[in-house]
């Protein structure tokens, strides 16, 4: 029996790649360098199953690029670079991989603001440029994280793990805005106040934390107006996407000291980052590193892989997205 013919747009780890063997006909883009939009659209002729990441623009010129896929298997919970509309219009079915990554995701979440309110990126730099003069009673000098408000914009999956650990972790007090608030357990787990409007909830928070998925509803939510709108002195953290903050107004607002520090993991257009960004101290700059541990990588693949199995059975998809 022929095997369905499944591409990955970029290596996955070993264990993941083997498990694909067993059931698939598979190539891999062995490259470093992701594929070009017109190989992208190629492989819509060649293959059934396509496994993109973040890396890769499935946008509607790709999808119009061939009709042999009927399944696209991304390997990530975001879904903002896939052209949803278009798969759907052509009978193309969408998973990604929810759950999974969640803690990893939030564990950078945290990691971001605590190297902001720590000052640990700028102090790393100092020492490693031999600049460190010893110790001093206002070298560096921080923010206590202890009864700050954590303000978490969007309240998903991601949102509500990076909110136990800051409360349960940190001492931190919780508010968020979302569409509708939490489960009742939740809200009362972390003590976590529902603000219905976003300005609200910038105005009050210390931290900023955004886990609202990106795309155009989200597209600049933190503009140079919101960014007015929170408290002076205070951090912002992105681990959600680059497109939902414009970069220009954080970086004015970092320049100006209006915000104390940011810690960022994601950027519109990566791998570029923000030149006005690069220059400034004060904001925390990692290579998209979410999901980035040994067993969530494994992890994001064999739920790429259930889904993969499952159209290949013929049953219901775990995580449909389209
Ligand atoms: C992943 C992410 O590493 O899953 C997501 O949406 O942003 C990441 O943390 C990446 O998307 C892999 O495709």
């Amino acid at each position: 029996m022929t095997r369905p013919k499944l591409l990955v747009t970029r290596r996955w780890p070993d264990t993941v790649e083997e498990a694909l063997r067993a059931q698939f006909d598979v190539t891999l883009n062995e490259s470093d360098e992701p594929m070009s939009q017109q190989a992208l659209a190629d492989a819509m002729g060649a293959y059934d199953v396509l496994c993109p990441t973040v890396s890769d623009r499935i946008d509607a010129d790709v999808i119009a690029g061939g009709d042999r896929v009927k399944l696209i298997a991304n390997y990530g919970v975001g879904f903002d670079h896939i052209a949803l509309d278009a798969a759907k219009a052509k009978g193309i079915a969408v998973t990604n991989t929810p759950g999974v990554l969640t803690d990893a995701t939030a564990d950078i979440a945290l990691t971001l603001l605590l190297m902001a309110a720590r000052r640990a990126g700028e102090g790393e730099r100092e020492l490693r440029d031999g600049r460190w003069s010893g110790w001093r009673p206002t070298h560096l000098i921080g923010s206590e994280l202890r009864g700050k408000v954590l303000g978490l914009v969007g309240f998903g999956r991601i949102g509500i793990a990076t909110a136990r650990r800051a409360h349960h972790g940190f001492g931190m007090k919780i508010a968020y805005y979302a569409r509708r608030p939490a489960e009742a357990d939740i809200a009362a787990e972390l003590q976590a106040e529902f603000h219905p409007v976003l300005d609200d909830l910038l105005g009050l928070s210390d931290f900023v934390s955004l886990h609202v998925p990106g795309g155009g509803d989200t597209a600049n939510l933190i503009n140079a107006q919101s960014l007015a709108k929170m408290k002076a002195g205070s951090y912002l953290i992105n681990t959600a996407r680059g497109g939902v903050v414009d970069h220009d107004a954080l970086a004015d607002a970092l320049r100006s000291g209006h915000l104390a520090g940011a810690g960022l993991d994601v950027y519109p257009q990566e791998p570029a980052v923000p030149a006005a960004l690069l220059e400034l101290e004060s904001a925390v700059l990692l290579p998209h590193l979410g999901s980035a541990n040994r067993e969530t990588r494994v992890a994001m693949g064999m739920r790429a892989l259930a889904n993969a199995q499952a159209w290949a059975n013929g049953d219901e998809l775990p995580d449909r997205i389209a």
